[in-house]
Order: C-alpha cells, then sequence, then structure tokens
C-alpha cells in the first residue's frame, strides 16, 4: 500500500474514542475549503467539486478525534447552515479567496456575520490561493477585514495566508488550531521521533537519505524509506514550478513530511501521532542550515545536522 491509499485506514478507526472536538469550516463558494481539508486530512490533490451541503471528516490526533464540518459556501447553505454549525463549533476556520477581488465585501460581510453565531471559538483565519499572480497581498487582506479589532476581543485568533496547491502555511496554522482545542493536560510531548530524512535537490537528485536507530530498527525501516523515495520523487515533479511547497503524507503508523524550500528538498519520516508541524520548524530551519553549507560549497551531512541541533527528536528503539 502506498502512503495515500493507507490513510483513510487511519481516518475512519477509532470512530467511538470519547473526546471529541468539532470544527466548522466556512468562507464563500469556491474559496478552497473541501482542498484544504483534503489536502491536510488525505493528503489528497485531486480536483474536488462544489460541495452541496456538508462534508463531515473525522481526524485523530493523539487520544483525541476531531470532528470537521466542511460546509459549501453556495448562498442557500450560508444562509441555513453555516449559523448552527458555526454556533456549536469547538473552532472556526474561515477560507478567503485572496485573489477573488469582486467578491471581498462579501466575504467580508458574511465572515462578520458568522461571527456573531459564536462569541468564543478560537479562529483561524486562511487567505488562500497565495500561489496564484492575482493573490492580493496580505496587508490588504488585514486591513479589509479590520484584523486589529479582532485581535482586541476575547477570542483566540490566528490569521494566516495558505495554498491548498502548494500547502505552504498549511499545516502549521491547523497545528495552532488544534492546540487551542486541546486541555494542558491533552498537549503532550512537542517532540517528533525522526525515523529517517532525506536531502534532495529540487532537479531530483538525491543528496542524501538515513534511517535512524540500530541495524535492526534500520533494517525494519528500510522499506519505509524506500517508499518515502518514490513519494517524495512524485512531490518534486508535482511542486516543480513552486519555490516553496508543504506536504504531509500518513502510512498506518508513521508519517512523511516533506518541505520544499528554493532548491532543497528536504524530508523526515516521524511517529504518526507526533506533531507535523514541529517537523516542518525543524525542515525549515535545516534547510537554511543547509542551504548555508552549499553556497559556501561546505560539506553536508543532514543527518549530522538532526542529530546536533535536535538530538531529543532522534528515534532510538521502539
Ligand atoms: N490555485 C489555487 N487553486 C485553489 C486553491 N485552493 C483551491 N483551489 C481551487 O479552487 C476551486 C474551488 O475549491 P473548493 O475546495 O471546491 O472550494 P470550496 O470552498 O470547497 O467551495 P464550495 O464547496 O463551493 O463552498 C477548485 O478548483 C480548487 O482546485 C489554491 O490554494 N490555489
Ligand atoms: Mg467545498
Amino acid at each position: 500500500m502506498s502512503f495515500l491509499s493507507r490513510i483513510l485506514k487511519k481516518q475512519y478507526s477509532g470512530f467511538d474514542s470519547k473526546s471529541k472536538r468539532s470544527i466548522a469550516i466556512i468562507g464563500l463558494d469556491g474559496a478552497g475549503k473541501t482542498t484544504i481539508i483534503n489536502r491536510l486530512l488525505k493528503s489528497e490533490f485531486n480536483l474536488v467539486r462544489p460541495t452541496f451541503g456538508i462534508n463531515i471528516e473525522i481526524y485523530k490526533y493523539g487520544s483525541l478525534e476531531f470532528i470537521v464540518y466542511d460546509i459549501g459556501g453556495q448562498t442557500p447553505l450560508r444562509e441555513s447552515l453555516w449559523n448552527k454549525f458555526v454556533a456549536s463549533a469547538d473552532g472556526i476556520v474561515f477560507v478567503f479567496d485572496s485573489a477573488d477581488k469582486k467578491r471581498f465585501k462579501l466575504a467580508v460581510q458574511e465572515f462578520y456575520n458568522t461571527l456573531t453565531y459564536n462569541k468564543k471559538a478560537p479562529l483561524l483565519f486562511l487567505a488562500n490561493k497565495i500561489d496564484l499572480k492575482e493573490a492580493v497581498d496580505f496587508n490588504k487582506i488585514r486591513s479589509l477585514f479590520n484584523f486589529n479589532k479582532l485581535i482586541r476581543e476575547q477570542r483566540k485568533c490566528e490569521f494566516t495566508q495558505c495554498s491548498a496547491l502548494t500547502g505552504e502555511q498549511l499545516f502549521e496554522s491547523w497545528d495552532w488550531l488544534t492546540h487551542q482545542l486541546l486541555s494542558k493536560k491533552e498537549i503532550s510531548s512537542m517532540n517528533v521521533k525522526i525515523l529517517g530524512g532525506y536531502l534532495y535537490l529540487s532537479s531530483g537528485d538525491m543528496l542524501e537519505e538515513f534511517l535512524c536507530g540500530t541495524p535492526k530498527t534500520q533494517s525494519k525501516h528500510f522499506p519505509l524509506l524506500k517508499e518515502g523515495n518514490y513519494e517524495i520523487q512524485r512531490f518534486i515533479k508535482q511542486m516543480k514550478n513552486y519555490q516553496k511547497a508543504e506536504t504531509l503524507l500518513q502510512t498506518g503508523n508513521k508519517q512523511l513530511i516533506i518541505v520544499k524550500e528554493d532548491e532543497l528538498i528536504l524530508g523526515l519520516i516521524i511517529q504518526s501521532d507526533d506533531p507535523a508541524a514541529r517537523a516542518i520548524r525543524i525542515l525549515k530551519n535545516l534547510h537554511k542550515k543547509v542551504a548555508k553549507k552549499l553556497a559556501n560549497k561546505e560539506k553536508i551531512n543532514f543527518q549530522e545536522f538532526i542529530q546536533s541541533d535536535y538530538p531529543i527528536d532522534i528515534y532510538l528503539e521502539e
């Protein structure tokens, strides 16, 4: 089974766990809600159809389950469904199309209208489609939506740009929301357990791949490392026209995190319940270090960089 097919198994297992949170995803039709959810929760890049009604997705985070309500944004649905789901949601995500200039005003109106139905739930605002040339500058969006005013209110808010296409900023902001919905007790260790890693050039040439642990553990994870190579090659092709991109692929019990930053592609294999956002931050930091060494024509040992900079994130034994 590939990384992609195995995720469905993960999605729908353990449905009856007790701790549940609900997240309502709203935004005008065509803003990218379903595409974002598919990217985040199913690692799918497929084209989606407009949503008539609601898509319900379940995703697991440690021992918790999140029920994600992706609600179609066409007018009748906005009028009849949004308010109900927003009112009972533990978290709200508003997706905004940064390139749909003709409907900016309508989006602002709908945004503020919906927030009146739930004054407490943490809010994640995603200015989507920043990969498009027509996407408007984030500062303009900030003032259009008057974010400064919102920040002064009680509610916890996060405003960020993203692209469902490249995955940029998506996983980190989703992680922010997830954390807002957890109690202190539920936020377990924020470290990841790195099982292996990859360093590629965006041309597709591999610079390094490695597995952590004893020779026995390494041979156990070897098939996974090979499978990851295949996924990275696919990612490189898919994202060849973009400077930055991020993705997260899941197997039954492992995750593959891939980050593209300019000329470099960096990847990590981590455990399935590990916080992907930390892995992305680690890769972005390592990118800076590796890029500097490359520019200075110095020796690069990716595994050694990880071991010296992130010793507590290294996987030892199961
Ligand atoms: N270029 C680009 N296109 C995107 C992005 N996100 C979504 N799209 C495209 O925008 C269109 C609408 O996306 P959907 O995910 O169906 O939008 P939605 O918000 O679910 O729309 P409704 O279900 O009608 O409410 C699709 O053609 C997507 O492929 C993005 O980040 N960049
Ligand atoms: Mg949709």
